[in-house]
């Protein structure tokens, strides 16, 4: 039976030794919670670092055995490795960059990059001795991105699905990694990637397409070889938990304890792990400058803040919480009265009943971090609000605030509009709160954890459902052997090719892809046979395909079909067409190449073609884009088509179609073999239109209505080679 193996840093567990016994404690995450579902059932299991340094191997030995019986595996590093490796490569490195912190903090450090290397492929290890072909993986972080590709290396058909927590960064702040290639690649292992926002799935296409030389059609990269799919999933929080946890009685006596601390006094609670990228300097001068301005509201407000210890060994972070502890003491220090201090200060982690307490009382849940993933708090304090009241303030820098749009949104590095709002959030209307407070409770009851986890898998498996169905599709060698033998069997066979992306790669430059002697020897060979019929059907100008084949066995149809010329005769033209709405289209055409440097136009006799395979990268899209909008309705009064293609829009007559001109060689010839090999979207035309039985093969593993598909221009020269020789040798031996 297939099992799913979650793979993250750390495992959901904390340890904690005493005289040589180990006790284990469930972490409160949410990921262990929306997990916890999965890693439980069946014969699944979670991977990670258990959390401390085991140095001995009968200890080892103990709690492999303890933590099997949680369905945990543990990957034990040395105190060298998670320096290296967690707090430097992943928190000195990718966590900084990642918070656009890349120019004040990240530290680009040789060995630690070698050690982040060496610890994915220690975890790498660990998944591979469990992993069994049929089984799913999810890889979770930061910490582990060289993983999928690690993994599919040695097993490529096991199902790979990797989620991001924190934010996916612009290119421009990603570049700056030395290690940048080597990062996306191992991503690129997965077969579905996951961020929490669509922001985070543009960031990465965007660095994925412009590092490594992949493709990118709408959320799917395609690296030749396999279609990678790149997909937003926030995440929730277990809401029924939150929702809950009010009526219990401990939540009940710390609820009255702080509604007895805080009579008649707006409590504004603020929960954060200590990080810089949390904001909590800029909320204490929000906080400030609202005491400043505001003189009415003393001993009137207070702020609650609680500050989670984290990696206070690291000298930086030693060094916030230094700021931290001065800002908060000068404050007090000036605005403090007898019986009011203004803020109300934590440094250390509560037990989950006290936070509870807290959100259900604070009228208001400050969460400003300057930039975070998702931010669970902003999600826990609306779960909390079981009487849809209370305030949430959010700044707009957390993923959460593309859910959370009820929130009162800010700037976080608006000082005057944070204190601001937090005026406007104490005197808001009771009814008002309620309305925001419900649509934000509706949206995080139903895109709980459950759910989330839910759609990350279902959607990982219709990924490796589609990847299977155009493995199928994939002309492997038996597919090439039934192609071949039907190809014997007959004796009156029409071959249609495109040129350009199906017989030679793509060239930046359209005169450079001319053809070269192995094809002209594959034409030749599929030629000398009499019951060969072969059509070169392309989008070049019909001067240009006479230039090259015009002395071969081959029919050719230029312009998409505009023009024919059948084997030693000349050209003629579709009749009826005509070139005179080009005197309206060239001019705007024209606009775009002078606003764009790098791009051209190319003059057939009837369409216009404008490239922009040369213009900087990004812009020829954009502009692209832009000049298909253009001309959309221009093009539809004229009765022409645009047709956007690989770096270039086309502009046609809408009669003209290769489509219909393979139909029309067809007519009535009783062929007993028809094969069309073709890459781009004007190919789709002839698959479309051609009979049942007919075979018809893309070139390139992108989405079409052909039957087959082969990944590049060798392979279908390799095909057409293979149909001569060997149906050659199929043929001496049947005779
Ligand atoms: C990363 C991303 C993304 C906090 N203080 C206490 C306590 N907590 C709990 C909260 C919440 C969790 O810790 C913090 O979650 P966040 O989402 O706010 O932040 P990160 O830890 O930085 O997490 C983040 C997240 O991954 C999920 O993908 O949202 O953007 O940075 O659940 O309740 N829990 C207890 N006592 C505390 O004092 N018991």
């Amino acid at each position: 039976m297939s099992k799913t193996i979650i793979v993250s840093n750390r495992l959901p567990v904390k340890i904690t030794e005493n005289d040589g016994e180990y006790m284990l404690s469930p972490s409160e995450g949410g990921l262990a919670t929306g997990l916890g579902s999965i890693y439980k059932q069946n014969d699944n299991i979670w991977i990670g670092w258990p959390g401390l340094e085991i140095t001995e191997d009968d200890k080892k030995e103990k709690i492999i055995r303890q933590l099997k019986q949680q369905s945990l595996l543990p990957v034990f590093l040395s105190q060298e490795e998670i320096s290296e490796y967690y707090e430097g490569f992943s928190n000195d490195v990718l966590w900084p960059v990642f918070h656009y912190y890349a120019s004040t903090y990240a530290n680009y450090k040789q060995s630690n990059w070698d050690f982040y290397q060496k610890v994915n492929e220690k975890f790498k290890d660990a998944v591979l001795k469990t992993a069994k072909p049929g089984d799913t993986i999810w890889v979770h972080d930061y910490q582990l991105m060289l993983l999928p590709a690690l993994i599919r290396e040695e097993q490529p058909d096991l199902a790979i699905g990797f989620f991001l927590h924190i934010p996916f960064p612009s290119y421009e702040m990603f570049r700056l990694i030395p290690w940048r290639a080597e990062l996306i690649h191992g991503v690129l292992g997965a077969d579905l990637i996951g961020f929490h926002t669509f922001d985070d799935v543009r960031h990465f296409l965007n660095a994925a397409t412009r590092i490594l030389p992949v493709t990118s059609s709408a959320n799917i990269i395609s690296d030749g070889e396999r279609s990678i799919v790149v997909e937003s999933f926030p995440m929730g929080i277990d809401e029924k938990k939150y929702a809950s946890l009010p009526n219990d009685p401990q939540v009940k006596k710390d609820i009255k304890l702080i509604q007895d601390t805080f009579k008649n006094i707006k409590l504004v609670v603020t929960i954060d792990r200590l990080d810089y990228s949390k904001g909590i300097l800029q909320r204490l001068q929000a906080f400030e400058h609202l005491l400043e301005q505001y003189p009415q509201y003393k001993e009137k407000i207070a702020l609650y803040m609680v500050v989670v210890p984290s990696r206070d060994t690291v000298p930086q972070y030693a060094q916030l919480r230094d700021q931290i502890d001065k800002r908060v003491g000068s404050i007090n220090a000036v605005y403090r009265t007898m019986d009011w201090t203004p803020i109300h200060y934590y440094y250390r982690s509560l037990p989950i009943e006290m936070l509870s307490a807290l959100y259900y009382t604070a009228d208001i849940c400050l969460v400003t971090p300057m930039r975070d993933g998702m931010n669970l708090v902003s999600k826990e304090y609306v779960a909390s609000r079981i009487n849809n009241d209370g305030v949430l303030i959010l700044s707009e820098m957390a993923g959460a605030s593309k859910e959370l749009i009820d929130a009162l949104i800010v700037n976080p590095n608006n000082t005057v509009e944070v204190a601001d709002t937090i005026i406007r959030a104490i005197n808001m209307p009771l009814d008002e709160q309620q309305r925001r407070m419900q649509q934000m409770r509706q949206m995080v009851s139903k895109f709980n954890i459950s759910h989330w986890v839910k759609i990350f898998m279902d959607k990982l498996k219709e990924v490796i459902q589609f990847q299977r169905s155009m493995q199928t599709r994939y002309i492997g060698s038996a597919t090439q052997q039934s192609i071949i033998n039907r190809y014997a069997k007959t004796n009156k066979r029409i071959i249609f090719l495109d040129y350009d992306g199906t017989l030679v790669d793509f060239k930046s430059n359209i005169e450079q892809a001319s053809p070269d002697e192995e094809l002209y020897r594959i034409l030749i060979q599929l030629t000398e046979d009499p019951a060969n019929h072969v059509v070169l059907i392309s989008g070049r100008r019909h001067e240009n395909l006479a230039e090259w084949f015009g002395d071969h066995r081959i029919d050719l149809v230029a312009e998409h079909g505009a023009w024919f010329k059948k084997q030693k005769t000349s050209w003629h033209k579709l009749p009826g067409l005509s070139a005179q709405w080009k005197h309206d289209i060239l001019p705007i055409l024209e606009t775009y190449v002078d606003r764009t440097p790098g791009t051209f136009i190319e003059k057939k006799s009837y369409s216009l073609v404008w490239h922009y395979r040369k213009a900087q990268k990004g812009l020829g899209e954009l502009r692209a884009g832009e000049l298909m909008n253009n001309l959309k309705y221009l093009a539809n009064d004229k009765g022409l088509q645009l047709l956007p293609g690989d770096k270039v829009v086309e502009i046609k007559n809408m009669e003209i179609n290769k489509g219909k001109a393979a139909l029309t060689l067809i007519d009535n010839n009783n062929y007993d073999f028809i094969m069309a090999l073709g890459d781009d979207y004007t190919d789709e035309d002839i698959f479309k239109a051609l009979p049942e039985g007919a075979v018809t093969i893309k070139i390139g593993s992108s989405l079409s209505a052909a039957k087959f598909y082969l990944r590049t221009p060798g392979e279908a020269r390799r095909l057409l080679k293979n149909l001569t020789e060997n149906s050659a040798v199929d043929k001496l031996i049947n005779d």
